[in-house]
């Protein structure tokens, strides 16, 4: 049992100079720890909400003052001095507190904030590495290693749409995170020579530190990374591949998908996608269609079967209720979890396991609006997660948790998942 002793939060900015909350949890036995919650930019629909404060004059309207004061107020009015066995029992609390669908009236981001860093105490509590506490929330061992996925390139709501796709990233096939890490280092820097070179462009970064050159169209931005890798003395497909968030959701507008000046039908869409699986070296294909065209994902699903992982966000937003609904009708093959789009950690739990139940890969991703905080590093590790998406190599929110990776790799010696090409 681990009984709350004391909540408090703080507004602080993310990696975009935006407001967001961290919450610092201490028990009664003495443990404390703190956490921050992160925040996107590019969010599916099905979200749970963040509760911003709406004054124009302030933040223009993105403060977190409610949701901090909900934190200090109403949820630790409620939880201060109740022992909890575990998460769950925690989780449950924060939902009856809130009693909406969508946590509108507590806000995810003050509820999130509780729900992590009751965790995070609780590991200390047990003397325990957060890593080792997580997965103990979901009754397993750490099996392995994230594979990293790492933008390269970026565009849509990351980079100012100067190209719909939102983001080109990186597969390192290397059997560590330290090679992995290394041999990313060569693929960028050849990337902003090939940027500067072909588009005179300086290597200023996208939100999550990818670089963005104005691209003419997908195709330019995917040759691109080919060659950058090809640059940096690498076997494209073998020693480096790519993954696509094409985040669709963005630019589908009354059933088409607005791309590089077209306006695609479904299938159309789904044959482009297709055809890029087919020209390069792409591995995973992340919201490849919108998050409403249910109807289409099966047909998509089907066409990258075998060739390339199905991954859905906007579409799945880490909510069980969809998961369920895309398992059924054969939508997807892999979930992009996001513990913020559904807000606290047991429901996030409950929808890796049906992800998990289904056979599905499972990346763990942080959001555009980061902080220096790396306990998404510990969850990946925790949950044995396939993928691990943080953003680029640049940006200490980012590197926090590549950071903490080696550090968890150095201590564990865990193999990195063999996924999807191993290179030793
Ligand atoms: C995504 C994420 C992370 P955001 O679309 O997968 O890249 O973006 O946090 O803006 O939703
Ligand atoms: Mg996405």
């Amino acid at each position: 049992m681990s009984t709350i002793g004391a909540l408090h939060a703080t507004e602080i900015l993310d990696s975009r100079g935006r407001p967001t909350v961290k919450v610092s949890c201490t028990l009664a036995g003495g443990a404390h720890a703190a956490v921050s919650v992160p925040s996107g930019a590019s969010t599916g629909r099905a979200e749970a909400r963040e509760l911003r404060d709406g004054d124009p004059a302030r933040y223009g309207g993105l403060g977190c003052r409610k949701a901090v004061a909900n934190v200090e107020t109403t949820i630790a009015t409620a939880l201060r001095g109740r022992a909890f066995a575990e998460q769950p029992a925690l989780d449950r609390a924060l939902l009856e507190l809130d009693g909406t669908a969508d946590k509108s009236r507590l806000g995810a981001n003050a509820m999130l904030g509780v729900s992590l860093a009751f965790a995070r105490a609780q590991a200390c509590e047990r003397g325990l590495p957060l890593y080792r506490h997580f997965a103990d929330l979901i009754g397993t061992q750490p099996l392995h290693l994230p594979r990293l996925t790492v933008n390269l390139f970026s565009g849509g709501k990351h980079a100012g749409g100067q190209v719909a796709i939102q983001d080109v990233l990186l597969v390192p096939g290397a059997a560590t995170i330290d090679d992995g890490l290394a041999a990313l280092y060569a693929v960028y820097q050849a990337a902003a020579a090939l940027s500067a070179e072909r588009y005179h462009a300086r290597a200023l970064t996208a939100d999550e530190g990818g670089l963005a050159p104005p691209f003419e169209d997908a195709q330019a931005m995917l040759a691109t990374a080919v060659d950058a890798i090809a640059r940096a003395g690498l076997r494209p497909g073998v020693e480096m591949s790519l993954a696509l968030d094409v985040a669709s959701s963005h630019f589908y507008r009354e059933s088409r998908y607005e791309l590089d000046g077209n306006a695609l039908s479904a299938g159309e869409m789904i044959a482009r996608i297709e055809d890029w699986v087919r020209r390069f070296p792409i591995v995973s294909v992340e919201d490849g269609l919108a998050e409403d065209d249910w109807e289409h994902w099966p047909e998509l699903h089907g066409a990258l079967h075998g060739r390339a992982l199905t991954l859905g966000d906007d579409l799945l937003c880490t909510n069980p209720a969809r998961i369920r609904r895309a398992v059924a009708e054969n939508c997807a093959d892999a979930l992009l979890l996001k513990v913020n789009q559904i807000g606290t950690l047991s429901e996030a739990a409950d929808a890796y396991a049906l992800a998990r139940a289904a056979g599905w890969r499972v990346t763990v991703s942080a959001r555009s609006g980061e902080t220096e905080d790396d306990w998404l590093a510990d969850l990946a590790v925790g949950w044995s997660a396939d993928q691990i998406k943080v953003g680029s190599i640049t940006h200490s929110e980012r590197l926090a948790k590549y950071n903490r990776l080696l550090e968890i790799e150095r201590e564990t010696r865990l193999p990195t998942v063999a996924w999807p090409s191993v290179v030793t």
